[in-house]
């Protein structure tokens, strides 16, 4: 149920996920690490592009083969936002909020973004777990004030090696956990706990179906965020975009 780590480091790549999932392909096993210093094709959900430039963050992937049914597959995204978070804390002091489904945020602006892909294989499906990582400030400056790095938030530059030894041990540690009897739940209650998006937000919700607002309520066992909207019925949301919406001010008469 773990893996042994072992890390393939790039100078320059098109994509980490790309390349874990070209070697998941080939038969690597779970607990393969693809960390490059550039991608050049770096990417984000939904055909977007993750902006990667040299040097500036830390690009990486994991190969995983889950042994949990496939319904259960989109907690890995949940689990890997966890565990960055832990390596975080661990290696540079940084506490950042998750942002459903896959963004970690200081101060509400982008630190972190994780995209989770599936990739058939001969030795069965894979799951490739992506997670770049903003280190220094150099290179945001397009994203306004979108985008932060470890570097603006700690003021010095962090040290990507001691990060990326922390997100492994983390990861192993979750992935453990997640697969383990009641981990489900666990990392459900943890994600809430972590997440100032999991409960009373007001938020707008964009999905391939439409968009409308309304408060979150938690997440499903799978992993879905639920939000109740203005006619007060809880819609559980698995695929789109959250954005937080200013409270609304309610005027007393
Ligand atoms: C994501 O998508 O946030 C997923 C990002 C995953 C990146 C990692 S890096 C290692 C691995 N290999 C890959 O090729 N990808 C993964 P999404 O939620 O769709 O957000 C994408 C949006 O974030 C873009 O459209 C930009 O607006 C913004 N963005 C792009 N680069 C950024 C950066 N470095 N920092 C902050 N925001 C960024």
């Amino acid at each position: 149920m773990t893996f042994a780590a072992a890390i393939l480091r790039f100078e320059s790549i098109d994509s980490t996920n790309l390349e874990a999932m070209r070697q998941a392909k080939a038969g690597a096993p779970e607990g393969l690490c693809i960390v490059a210093a550039e991608q050049t094709a770096g990417r984000g959900r939904l055909d977007r592009k993750w902006h990667s430039p040299k040097g500036a963050g830390l690009y990486f992937s994991i190969i995983l083969r889950p042994k949990v049914e496939m319904t259960a597959w989109p907690l890995i995204t949940l689990m890997g936002a966890l565990a960055t978070t832990d390596a975080l804390v661990a290696a540079c002091k940084v506490k950042p909020d998750i942002k459903w489904p896959n963004d970690l945020c200081v101060e509400d602006r982008k630190l972190c973004g994780m995209l989770a892909e599936t990739a058939e294989t001969v030795d069965g499906p894979a799951a490739i777990l992506g997670i770049g990582i903003n280190l220094l400030a150099s290179g945001l400056k397009q994203f306004g004030d979108q985008a932060i790095s470890i570097e603006a938030i700690n003021g010095r530059q962090p040290d990507a090696e001691r990060i990326s030894t922390a997100l492994i041990a983390a990861l192993r540690d979750r992935y453990v956990l997640l697969q383990s009897q009641a981990g489900r739940e666990h990392l459900i209650r943890e994600w809430c706990a972590s997440s100032s998006y999991a409960f009373d937000r007001r938020v707008a919700v964009s999905t391939a179906s439409g968009q409308f607002t309304g408060l979150t309520r938690g997440l499903d066992s799978d992993g879905a965020l639920r939000v109740e909207n203005q006619e007060g019925k809880v819609i559980s949301v698995r695929a789109g975009d959250v954005t937080a919406l200013r409270p609304s001010i309610t005027l007393q008469s």
